[in-house]
């Protein structure tokens, strides 16, 4: 699916996104259930060591058998057991996370009920509406980084946030803050783009007031982080370190994860997702929701899961259309008033439009749900 405008983070340009999505039909069940899943691997093992075609092939030889073996799965399946399953298998999360919210879709669609409803949103007592951020590139000249911003602000999103590398860093941002003056809530993100001896550097940062700064150092560095906490001011937030509760558990244990970013491709699912949103709610660490330039499918479940209480931050839950011309599904996430509306309806949030899916469908394979 092209994207409307180029996305340069410190790893790469995106031009389009070629996603992999798992469609999961349950005929033996009562109602019969059918269930969608979005995988967030880019298309090159850039971001994380995942990528599109990588999680195609572990899910067709490695992770789906696994479900249709269960001996206890009685005809169905159930999304509580679905990572259990997939476990012996190491690594490839945004795979199994992509299996696991197919059930999980069929699952709750066939019970009628709405993810939000199932996580223990409160959908009763008319439309919850969660604020929503916006993610912008890195741009080549300042100039057009502050045209993108103001058109951003225009729209309404209620928080920047800057993808940064070294040389498009603090100068960016100094800019951006000029612009927006002192209210409007910045971050910025680096994708792992600095080195622990980068502390000084990014210190400087810190008479911007962000909110944040996520990811700078690399994904296994978790003492560099640490360390980083101490000499800079500004919140050190992390995305690609936390691939489980479990390292999220040991980041914040070991000081190095103030604010984390919940994104459930890269921690196996959304069920580890709402885990995650508990300890780091007990533990006081707000949380946000990561986005992965998802369809509608995985945009919906977002603004779904991005409604529990440690949500405390404005997520990358853009509107539909500041990455995409035309999505996949009947009921894109919109931006009214810098907020989109949680979905309620059954399954994970987004109902497909099937036109709009064979347009862009490029391939797909069917494997067998009989042993
Ligand atoms: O979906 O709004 C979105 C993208 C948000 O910046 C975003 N994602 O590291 O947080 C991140 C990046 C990862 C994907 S960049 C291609
Ligand atoms: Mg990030």
């Amino acid at each position: 699916m092209p994207l409307v405008t180029p996305f340069r983070t410190s790893f790469g340009t995106e031009t389009s996104r070629d996603i992999l999505l798992v469609r999961a039909i349950v005929a033996s069940g009562s109602p019969d259930a059918d269930g969608w899943g979005e995988c967030v691997a880019l298309a090159q093992p850039t971001y994380s060591a995942e990528y599109v075609d990588g999680a195609q092939h572990v899910l067709e030889h490695h992770l789906v058998g696994r479900l249709v073996d269960d001996p206890e799965r009685d005809g169905g399946f159930d999304a509580a057991r679905v990572a259990g399953r997939l476990a012996p298998v190491h690594g490839h999360p945004m795979a199994k996370a992509a299996l696991e919210m197919a059930v999980l879709d069929a699952q709750l669609r066939a019970a009628g009920r709405s993810f939000a409803a199932h996580i223990g949103v409160d959908v009763d007592h008319g439309p919850v509406r969660i604020p929503s951020g916006v993610s912008v590139g890195i741009h080549d000249s300042v100039d057009d980084l502050l045209r993108t911003v103001s058109g951003y602000l225009e729209d309404g999103y209620v928080r920047i946030k800057l993808k940064i590398e070294p040389g498009a860093d603090v100068d960016h941002v100094a800019a951006v803050r000029a612009m927006i003056g002192p209210d409007t809530p910045l971050q910025v993100d680096a994708n792992t783009a600095y080195r622990r001896t980068d502390g000084s550097h990014l210190a400087r940062l810190d008479e911007y007031d962000l909110l944040l700064v996520e990811q700078p150092l690399p994904e296994e560095d978790i003492v560099g982080h640490a360390r980083l906490a101490e000499e800079v001011v500004t919140p050190i937030c992390l995305d690609e370190s936390l691939v489980s509760a479990a390292t999220t558990q040991d980041a914040i244990e070991l000081g190095a994860c103030e604010i984390a970013n919940i994104k459930p491709g890269r921690v196996g699912g959304y069920l580890e997702a709402v885990r995650i949103h508990d300890l780091c709610r007990a533990r006081g660490i707000p949380v946000w929701c990561g986005g992965m330039i998802e369809t509608g499918i995985g945009r919906g479940a977002n603004a779904s899961l991005a409604a529990l209480p440690g949500f405390e931050l404005p997520g990358d839950i853009s509107a539909s259309n500041r990455f995409y011309a035309r999505d996949v599904v009947v009921d894109p996430i919109t931006l009214d008033g810098g907020h989109v509306t949680v979905p309620t309806t059954p399954g994970m949030g987004f109902g497909v439009d099937p036109g709009a899916m064979d347009d862009v469908t490029t391939a797909s394979t069917t494997l067998p749900t009989t042993p």
